[in-house]
């Protein structure tokens, strides 16, 4: 058992509980991809695993598991709702690697206002402090980065596995619970213009992520830069394939 599976086994769990799941596509090829990397001794098997899943309110929930030992542990998981709704995402990116632990969890705006900050985090600023008194801050973070984190953001760089294993894995499951919640309380908007701003805010979170995505390393030396690029586009942060595919 690897480190980040329970979280997976738990979040596809709570869903097929909560939500009507379907599966989401995924491009042939991307289900599965191993590698050989290292030389001697340091040889490791780097398996990457994709999995995808929509329901009728979410456009795309996906995750990314690499599993490459015990420094190479990744679980990407990021939810997309469709566009009809002003749900934040849910994010989760949690990697070990052997440096450490770097941990981000949150649901991440679409809107930065005071209206949209009283819906989608104050009901769970309780939930973030509970966690953040054992998971400090995690220090550097690009800038640019910040106007897709919500005040909740729990961010950090735990030193021992075991607090991955309790600390962390209880905060995602508080995070998403408190996610699917906001799922069942959500309502489809109607308004054109207010439709045509998640389209952007869509847009342009998903572009973010796709440039900045701080795996295109990893994945480039492990499995060539062809194979990452269209793993990123296709299936990684495919909204923009997903509206050309339809208009
Ligand atoms: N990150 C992804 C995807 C991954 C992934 C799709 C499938 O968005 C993994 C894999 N994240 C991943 C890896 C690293 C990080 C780091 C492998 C380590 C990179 C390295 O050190 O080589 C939050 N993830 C990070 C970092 C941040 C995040 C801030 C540190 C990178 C740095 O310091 O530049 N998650 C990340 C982020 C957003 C998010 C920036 C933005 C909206 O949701």
């Amino acid at each position: 058992m690897t480190l980040y599976q329970p979280f997976l086994d738990h979040a596809l769990n709570v869903m097929q509980e909560q939500l009507s799941l379907e599966p989401y596509p995924i491009p042939k090829g991307f289900e599965r991809k191993e590698e050989t990397t290292g030389k001697g001794k340091r040889q490791e098997i780097v398996l990457t695993t994709s999995h995808g899943f929509k329901s009728p309110k979410l456009r795309q929930i996906r995750a990314a598991h690499v599993q490459g030992g015990s420094s190479l542990q990744v679980l990407n998981f990021v939810i997309f709702p469709q566009l009809t709704y002003d749900l934040p995402f849910f994010g989760a990116d949690l990697v070990t690697l052997p440096g450490g632990h770097l941990i981000a969890l949150d649901m991440q705006p679409l809107f930065h206002n005071s209206l949209y900050q009283k819906q989608y985090t104050d009901p769970i600023l309780s939930i973030f402090k509970r966690h953040q008194q054992h998971l400090p801050w995690g220090g550097d973070f690009p800038e640019e980065a910040k106007p897709f984190f919500s005040p909740a953001f729990l961010w950090t760089r735990p030193q021992e596995t075991e607090a991955v294993e309790t600390r962390v894995f209880q905060a995602f499951q508080d995070y998403l619970q408190a996610y699917l919640n906001f799922v069942k309380e959500a309502q489809p908007v109607t308004d054109n213009q207010k439709l045509e701003e998640i389209l952007q805010a869509q847009r342009r979170y998903v572009a973010y992520r796709a440039d900045k995505d701080p795996a295109r390393g990893m994945f480039t030396r492990l499995y060539g830069e062809a194979w990452t690029e269209e793993y990123i586009h296709g299936f990684l942060f495919d909204l923009e394939r997903q509206l050309l595919a339809i208009s």
